[in-house]
């Protein structure tokens, strides 16, 4: 952070600090949390340089936020891409990137599709694939925890879920990838991904059709809602896209997060397999710890203040989630892998009206993985060198090499 009176901000009006380090910089990836330090220190509410745009970082703030759709606005795009000025680069998601009342009904879709009754027939499936993943690495003993364990569970797991055929399953990863690096500003890694998307984002619109969709998925349910005029014929398959978009990377990113826990923290592994009921809070946590989405964008659709500065309507705020969930004003201990806190209130899914949706699926992932490696799991061993994996949005490792013995 710079001082503000000594160094005016070029666009931020007077008094607001300002940050004159990239946040979606690889060396920011690298390390974020001491800068999210410097900037919940600087202020409420911070200017980026970089970006000409503004930051929340506090708890208080990202809370806030979050729960002031009408003011903060979701339709412009939750990327650093203002829909009113620029193109979107895929057609607008009409759950993601919508406001009431639009947002209300396709909102009521997806909450319904992916209710805790919904849930109920997943669990024993989810649970027994779970445990004949922790059972084959066992036998393997050493494997790299990203591809065989974060990647493999939630991809031998979710696509039947939703009803997808076999063929073209590679594309999934990269156009989540895609997406997630697409809310960032146009730097390398969003341009990038954006040149190679031609192939990833055919093979999605493809998989959102009826025809494409297993009966009794999540995806045939959907297009269910449309036959009963819930929401249109044409809607569907674009709800569809969301969970195509949303519902896997982020479940391997969390999964991920909670395992590079467990092997860096062998004490709070410990309290997991004496008491494996903390499975649940110990995916949570993670969520929490890491922050596996890292941010999203609003945008004003007012003049409004925060923390005690006026800003316009039509301005970029970037909420920085990771920081809000480290925040020492609102977290005991922020920065400590706990399994056994109260985790409630983390905006690690947001919070508010847009609120993860597929949460639910999301912990009943998470939970039996955790319970199957809490069971069947004496120790978790890092081996080799830990390397990162770099997202405009995601927070996540490329690779985990590990040795894992048997209870
Ligand atoms: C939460 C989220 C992330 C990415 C994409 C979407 C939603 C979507 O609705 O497409």
């Amino acid at each position: 952070m710079t001082a503000p009176a000594t160094t005016p901000a070029h666009g931020a009006a007077p008094g607001i600090p300002h940050l004159d380090f990239d946040p979606f910089s690889i060396e920011f990836f690298a390390d974020p949390f001491p800068i999210h330090e410097r900037m919940r220190e600087a202020g409420p509410l911070v200017y980026l340089d970089k970006w000409g745009t503004y930051g929340v970082v506090r708890y208080a703030e990202v809370h806030a936020v979050l729960n002031d759709p009408q003011t903060f606005c979701s339709s412009r795009g939750v990327g650093l891409s203002d829909f009113a000025k620029e193109k979107a680069w895929r057609p607008q998601s009409i759950i993601l990137e919508a406001d009431p009342p639009a947002h209300t009904r396709t909102r009521a879709v997806l909450n319904q599709v992916l209710s805790a009754t919904a849930m109920r027939p997943l669990r024993g499936h989810f649970t027994a694939l779970a445990e004949a993943k922790v059972d084959e690495l066992l036998a393997r003993g050493s494997f790299d925890a990203i591809p065989d364990l974060a990647e493999a569970y939630p991809l031998s797991v979710f696509p039947d879920a939703l009803g997808l055929k076999q063929e073209g399953r590679e594309n999934l990863l990269p156009y989540a990838s895609l997406v997630f690096n697409a809310f960032g500003p146009p730097n390398r890694l969003r341009q990038e991904a954006i040149e190679r998307s031609a192939p990833h984002q055919a093979y999605v619109a493809e998989q959102c059709q009826r025809e494409n969709l297993a009966p009794g998925g999540f995806g045939a349910c959907i297009h269910a809602r449309a036959d009963a005029g819930e929401i249109t014929h044409e809607e569907a398959p674009l709800l569809v896209r969301s969970l195509l978009s949303a519902g896997l990377d982020t479940t391997v990113y969390g999964i991920g997060a909670a395992v590079y826990c467990l092997a860096r923290y062998p004490e709070q592994f410990a309290k997991l397999r004496s008491d494996p009921t903390l499975a649940r809070n110990a995916f949570e946590e993670a969520v929490r710890f890491e922050s596996p989405v890292q941010t999203f964008f609003r945008t004003t659709t007012r003049e409004v203040d925060i923390g005690g500065h006026s800003i316009g309507e039509g301005e970029k705020v970037l909420m920085f989630l990771a920081a809000a969930n480290r925040d020492p004003r609102r977290w005991e201990n922020a920065d400590s892998y706990d399994i056994t806190r109260r985790t409630s209130g983390h905006v690690g899914y947001g919070s508010g009206i847009h609120m993860c949706v597929g949460q639910l699926v999301a912990r009943l992932e998470g939970e039996v993985m955790m319970a199957a490696l809490a069971r069947k799991v004496k120790s978790i061993e890092i081996t080799g060198e830990v390397k990162r994996r770099y997202n405009n949005t995601l927070r996540g490792l490329e690779s985990l090499p590990v040795a894992i013995k048997a209870a």
